[in-house]
């Protein structure tokens, strides 16, 4: 049997799909505009996942060291004899949600917790720090419609690696490219953008303000300067009086890009005709992150592509902004004026100091312990505390659990879910029943408030549907017919040039701050990329054999004294992994990549060796400023 659905990963494609229950295939949905017919490697391979031997399908309690498999009642009245007992101190519950699955429903546990009062985590290990960049210089987040790339003459990328991170813009943008729009890719290297791209610019990583001020530099030097659109802006007069300040050689230097190599940039800019910028997410998980999104922006605004078709720049949308909460409808427990928040990125440390202490926690949707900077920590923050995770997999959190719940997986329940680069809301429509005694997040939280003393009741489903949906002016009718529906926005992002603060104007970054010094015993620079064929941690354990494998450039400066024969390790000031050399041509001489999520029990988990830290804005995570070396060990 067919059923149109739709993918709920963490992925601004937000695809609908088309699932063939019987032969168990996932294709793109053809008459979904934006997904056009097929899908990535990861939502092809999703059966996989569902129907993996190792999958957890009923709930297990840790018994003498051992996980024994339950019925529901018997873990939920557990669970819920626990949480009565920790409810008279609320704050020593923590409730830690991640974006594991994403969609209207999805935000149950969030609700839930909300209402018992409980701790929660705060920082962001994803985009906050452009999102809050973005919202500094434009005000408000948006961007043109992801289609309107198909009117750029040209496109400068700074940082995404579509064939990996996005399909389907890649697929505009090959659509493009056969129109004549050019691509200029901007990018430490070693990454995928050089199939898409005219000409490749590598960059030390962490440093794209300088280059995006390098060019500025020749904008102002040509003075060829658009006066309607700096009557738009604020605060120009500070920017120019900083960028006056710096040396074009200095900048250059400080993004180790040569002075032509920049030339070229600002030529791709200043040239005639419209041209769009992609902002990437991996350069804002660097220290200075947050910098170098605006830098970038203000090059994309004095250039006087912002607010014109074929102009723009993309960092990307909020996938809420269609939908509306459906917290009021909840009864029971109370919506707290405050609440505890321990910070994500430095969690293991924050746990340890709690006062009072954290004697509960839920986790779902989320592999906390392999993707947050030193995950070992929170490894083993987790041993004290009664803890409950809701997985399928005894992945590297799971395995810290008293109690492991089953959720039903996406195309085994129902949502409705946005995107954070198009305006298409999807409907993810069950395809098939839950495995085993899997059972769908929304429904487990519903059955746990009903056991406890003081009872939290959640709305039925629909209900909870179709409140979400009324921002979106879009009915949950049409939805159940057609799978999907377009919500309307701008084509053009700030098209009239009124930008979202208060007096309409853009505002300009006012500081330029330098890149930390590198330290003398950690020359390289470790940068924990996306997978190609799954999502983050959702990785099959059989693919996670034998050593994890790191790319480095034949002219790394660690060559010189290392034997690749011999078992190499890839070191931080936190701890040492071993790894397998690759060695690559274009790729930045003190970069190591590494392909992010395999698991710590493994060894392949490179949380275990990134300190805590965080970005300039947004409270993000600087995973990509985490210094390295190698050695043989
Ligand atoms: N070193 C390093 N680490 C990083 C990053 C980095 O750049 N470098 N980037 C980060 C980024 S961008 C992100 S977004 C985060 C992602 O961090 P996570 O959100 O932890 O990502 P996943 O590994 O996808 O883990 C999601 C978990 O949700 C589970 N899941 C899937 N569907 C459901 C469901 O329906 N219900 C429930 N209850 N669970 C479900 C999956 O089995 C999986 O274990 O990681 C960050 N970690
Ligand atoms: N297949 C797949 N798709 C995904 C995901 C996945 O796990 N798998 N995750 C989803 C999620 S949650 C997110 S947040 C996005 C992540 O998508 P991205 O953030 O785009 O992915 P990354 O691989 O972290 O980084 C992308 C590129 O940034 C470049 N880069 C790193 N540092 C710098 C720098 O300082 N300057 C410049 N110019 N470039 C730099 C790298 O070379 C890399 O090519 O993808 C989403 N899509
Ligand atoms: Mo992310």
């Amino acid at each position: 049997m067919k059923t149109v659905t739709a993918c709920t990963m963490d992925c601004g494609d937000a695809c609908s799909l088309v699932v063939d229950t019987e032969k168990r295939t996932v294709r793109g949905n053809p008459r979904h505009p934006f997904t056009k017919g097929f899908c990535c490697r990861k939502g092809a391979r999703y059966f996989e996942r569902l129907d993996a031997e190792e999958r957890i399908v009923e709930p297990l309690v840790r018994r003498g060291g051992a996980f024994v498999p339950v019925g529901w009642d018997e873990a939920l009245d557990l669970v819920a004899e626990r949480l009565d007992a920790a409810r008279g101190v609320p704050e020593s519950i923590l409730h830690i949600h991640g974006n594991g699955y994403r969609g209207v429903l999805a935000s149950a546990s969030s609700v839930f917790f909300e209402r018992l009062g409980s701790s929660t985590v705060c920082g962001c290990v994803c985009d906050d720090t452009g999102i809050e960049a973005c919202l500094k210089d434009f005000g408000a987040l948006n961007h043109n419609a992801p289609e309107d790339i198909l009117n750029a003459d040209r496109v400068v990328n700074w940082g995404r690696d579509l064939t990996r991170c996005s399909v389907h813009q890649l697929a505009l943008l090959r659509k493009g490219r056969e129109k004549g729009v050019e691509v200029l890719s901007i990018s430490p290297g070693g990454d995928g953008t050089p199939d898409f791209s005219d000409v490749n610019v590598i960059i030390r990583p962490g440093t794209d303000r300088f280059l995006a001020a390098a060019v500025l530099k020749l904008y102002l030097e040509a003075g060829d300067l658009n006066p309607w659109v700096l009557t738009r802006t604020r605060n120009w007069p500070a920017l120019r009086g900083l960028i006056d300040g710096l040396k074009f050689r200095d900048l250059c230097a400080a993004c180790e890009v040569s002075a032509e190599d920049v030339e070229l940039v600002y030529e791709w800019y200043s040239d005639k005709g419209d041209v769009a910028t992609l902002v990437g997410w991996g350069l804002q998980r660097h220290v200075y992150g947050g910098e170098n999104v605006r830098f970038i922006n203000a090059v994309a605004m004095i250039s006087g592509n912002i607010g014109v078709s074929g102009g723009g720049a993309y960092f990307n949308i909020s996938s809420g902004r269609n939908f509306g909460s459906w917290a009021h409808l909840v009864e029971g427990g109370a919506k707290p004026s405050r609440r505890r928040s321990f910070l994500l990125q430095d969690l293991g440390t924050e746990l340890r100091r709690a006062d009072p202490s954290v004697d509960f926690v839920w986790i779902d949707g989320h592999n906390v312990v392999n993707q947050v900077p030193d995950g070992l920590s929170v490894a083993d923050a987790l041993a004290r505390p009664f803890t409950v995770v809701v997985d399928g997999f005894m992945n590297d959190t799971a395995m810290r659990a008293d109690v492991i719940l089953p959720p039903a997986f996406m195309f085994e329940r129902r949502d409705v879910l946005g995107s954070y680069v198009h305006n298409y809301v999807n409907l993810c429509a069950p395809a098939l029943a839950p495995r085993g005694l899997a059972r769908p997040d929304f429904d487990i939280l519903a059955d746990l408030g009903t056991r406890l003393r003081e009872r939290i009741i959640l709305p039925d489903e629909e209900t909870c549907l179709r409140e979400g949906l009324k921002p979106a002016a879009v009915s949950y009718d049409e939805l159940l017919e057609n799978g999907f529906a377009k919500v309307n926005h701008p084509f053009v992002a700030f098209e009239d040039m009124v930008f979202g603060h208060p007096d309409g104007l853009y505002r300009f970054p006012e500081t330029l701050h330098p890149e930390p010094e590198r330290d003398p015993d950690y020359p390289l620079q470790l940068l924990t990329l996306v997978r190609g064929e799954s999502l983050h941690s959702q990785i099959a354990e059989t693919d996670q054999r034998g050593v994890p494998s790191v790319w480095i450039s034949r002219s790394n400066p660690a060559l010189t004294v290392l034997d690749p024969a011999r078992d190499v390790f890839l070191v931080t000031d936190l701890g040492a992994m071993q790894v397998r050399l690759v060695i690559v041509e274009d790729l930045h001489p003190r970069a190591v990549l590494m392909r992010r999520g395999g698991w710590m029990k493994y060894g392949h988990g490179a949380n275990a060796v990134i300190r805590p830290s965080v970005t300039d804005m947004g409270a993000g995570t600087a995973y990509y400023s985490q210094a390295c070396r190698l050695e043989n060990r």
